[in-house]
């Protein structure tokens, strides 16, 4: 029975390093206080229910004797993009942990023990449920707040691949980047988004996928942006992970109203000036509809459309914080470069404003 005492150390020290994982990400990252109290309560309750077997526990314990030790420190299972990922893998971690826990203290005898924390796994389901959804309500995955948003297309890129722009994006500390190609089939969109993944999440940048949901899903993008004649905002929403970006596309007050609605983490606000690069887009909105959302909303935005080195100041001057570019950038003989001029001139013009 000795060995089973074994089992219950190490399930206890799984559950309660799986909810301290947790709790650091609702405290230092998503700053929910509520649910920091209640992971922590939850810490609370298990350690006092299993305080009485703290020295068994002790004098049971052999770390270096575990042969899962080495098994894991081989396995590759554990490598995680997002903080998602990692809130998904400790509830788990945390779920199965007492579940283990309540089979061996019935089987140890003590059956009340083990009811007990059968309990505290059923609310630990209550709690995942409402933690990925308050954290998506809350609109607590904090959207970079950075100055550029570049967007890739071939088709402008000067002969080169979205994949040669990204790595001049990355080396110029661009750290938005939406994945747009209107020109490829569904595979080779796959293949080059996954490249494209690899690369932002090895930079520590955010990679957005444009209109197709499977897409950003398939490859674990950050997120998605959709257009007004997209799936539905409420779908979208439900078919993402919980802590994936959604953007849209506005074009109006009438429609960055409904958006902020809806719940969206950020929209575009444009075409600000006439652009040729979005085929399908509506005439330019101009910089009133700017002033509309910079005036009304807190939600962050990216002003887009026809934006270039010579017209940005106005869009700034007008509260713009995060500009949105295809051609100008992607269509530059030397990105690099582009992107630190274009840089000076924006911080110019906040110096001044
Ligand atoms: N969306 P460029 S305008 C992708 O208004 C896109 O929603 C727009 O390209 C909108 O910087 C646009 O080359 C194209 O003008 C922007």
């Amino acid at each position: 029975m000795e060995k089973i005492w074994r089992i219950i150390d190490a399930e206890l020290n799984r559950v309660t390093e799986g909810l301290r994982v947790l709790e650091d990400l609702t405290r230092f990252v998503w700053e929910q206080e509520n649910f920091t109290i209640a992971l922590k309560a939850f810490r609370g309750k298990l350690a006092n229910l299993l305080n009485m077997f703290r020295e068994n526990l002790l004098q049971n314990r052999d770390s270096l004797g575990d042969c899962g030790v080495e098994i894991s420190q081989k396995l590759q299972l554990d490598k995680r993009h997002q903080l998602g990922d990692i809130a998904t893998a400790n509830w788990k971690r945390v779920q199965e942990g007492l579940r283990s826990l309540e089979e061996y203290l019935k089987l140890l005898n003590y059956y009340e023990h083990g009811k007990e924390i059968e309990l505290l796994r059923f609310q630990s389901y209550t709690l995942e449920k409402e933690f990925f959804s308050q954290i998506m309500i809350s609109g607590r995955r904090l959207f970079p707040a950075t100055d550029l948003y570049c967007l890739t297309a071939q088709e402008f890129s000067l002969g080169r691949s979205n994949m040669e722009v990204v790595k001049e994006l990355l080396a110029a500390q661009v750290k938005l980047i939406q994945y747009r190609e209107k020109e490829l089939n569904m595979k080779s969109k796959y293949q080059e988004a996954l490249v494209l993944r690899e690369m932002t999440a090895a930079a520590g940048a955010t990679l957005i996928i444009n209109d197709d949901l499977h897409l950003a899903l398939a490859v674990e993008a950050d997120g998605l942006h959709l257009g007004q004649n997209d799936l539905p905002i409420a779908k979208a929403r439900e078919l993402l992970k919980p802590e994936m970006f959604l953007g849209l596309s506005t074009h109006s007050p009438q429609q960055a109203n409904a958006a902020v609605e809806a719940g969206v983490d950020y929209i575009g606000v444009g075409p600000i000036f006439r652009t040729f690069t979005k085929k399908d887009v509506c005439e330019p909105v101009g910089l009133e509809y700017l002033d509309y959302v910079v005036g009304r909303h807190q939600i962050p935005f990216v002003a887009i459309g026809g934006i270039k080195e010579n017209n940005l100041a106005e869009v700034i001057k007008r509260g713009a914080r995060c500009l949105a570019m295809v051609t100008e950038i992607v269509g530059a003989v030397d990105i690099g470069k582009k992107i630190a001029s274009i840089r000076e001139k924006i911080l110019k013009i906040k110096e001044c404003t």
